[in-house]
């Protein structure tokens, strides 16, 4: 049985995982066996990435590029197959969010948005899916969110992209699923990561931030997650153990979109 969850010989490319999310999936791919690429946007970033797996235990190969440059990641796909090797999996994780009323964003803050979270999604994708092609088969991951499903105030670029990342997924499934190319989602919940640390900074009279507190009464579980609480499902989406999971977007929420939220005191 566990075998079927080793990533033993497969070559694993994280989209800006020097620390975050991404970090946390790709220490958990590590520790299942897999070879680990990362880039980052800023070569301060990888470097510092790579020390942070280095003092994991973990030889990191460690690349700067920005994921909506489409020369960038095909040049960056091309180098890592020189240098690494193949590329076996690859997890969508690079993102970002901008929190603007909608009525006040620029429709530049807008396609910047969507530019990381969506179409960079598809350019990455579009860059490993041939290669897998040939050698029959892989992994990919799209790092999705609540607000694939949900929507609430100043995130509607996030959530437009996410939204359109849970299809993305849905339709890389359907096209390549017959290639043994498996393209699911990992959907977190509210994760402790420097993306949320504004919406829970302790207010100025120490107590928790409203949204903080909120975000606890919505969530079953009691808690923020960590970004270590999506290393098993990263693991079981990038191994055998889901072949035959195709299209699946694996909420790892602690029950938020299952529970109406705890009634104020
Ligand atoms: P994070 O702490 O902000 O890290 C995001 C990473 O992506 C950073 O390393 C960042 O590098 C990199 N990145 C951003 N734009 C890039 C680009 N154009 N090219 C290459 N790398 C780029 O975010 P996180 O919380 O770990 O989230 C990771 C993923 O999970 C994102 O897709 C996010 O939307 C998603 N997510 C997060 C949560 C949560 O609660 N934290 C929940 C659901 C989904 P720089 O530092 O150089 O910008
Ligand atoms: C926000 C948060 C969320 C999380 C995540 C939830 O401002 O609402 O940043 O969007 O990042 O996407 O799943």
């Amino acid at each position: 049985m566990e075998s079927i969850f080793s990533l033993k010989g497969k070559v694993a490319l994280i989209t800006g995982a020097s620390y975050g999310i991404g970090f946390a999936i790709a220490k958990a791919f590590a520790k299942a066996g897999a070879t680990i690429v990362f880039n980052d946007i800023k070569q301060e970033l990888v470097d510092k990435g790579l020390a942070s797996y280095k003092e994991e235990g973990i030889k990191a190969h460690g690349y700067v590029c920005d994921v909506t440059d489409e020369n960038a990641v095909n040049a960056l796909v091309e180098k890592i197959e020189n240098e690494v090797g193949k590329i076996d999996i690859l997890v969508n994780n690079a993102g970002i969010i901008k929190r603007i009323p909608m009525h006040e964003m620029s429709a530049a803050e807008f396609r910047q948005v969507i530019d990381v979270d969506l179409n960079a999604p598809f350019i990455c994708s579009k860059a490993v899916i041939p290669s897998m092609i040939k050698r029959g088969g892989g992994k990919i991951i799209n790092i999705c969110s609540m607000m694939s499903e949900l929507g609430r105030e100043t995130v509607s670029a996030y959530a437009a992209a996410k939204g359109g990342l849970k299809m993305l997924t849905r339709n890389i499934a359907s096209e390549y699923g017959e290639y043994n190319i498996q393209c699911n989602g990992i959907g977190p919940g509210y994760i402790a990561t420097p993306q949320t640390a504004p919406l829970r900074e302790l207010q100025p009279d120490g107590s928790r931030h409203p949204f903080d507190s909120f975000i606890i009464a919505k969530t079953p579980a009691a808690r923020w997650g960590t970004p270590e609480d999506l290393a098993g499902p990263a693991v079981f989406l990038a191994s055998d153990a889901s072949n035959f999971v195709n299209g699946h977007v694996l909420y790892v929420d602690g029950g938020i979109l299952a529970y109406i939220g705890k009634q104020p005191k």
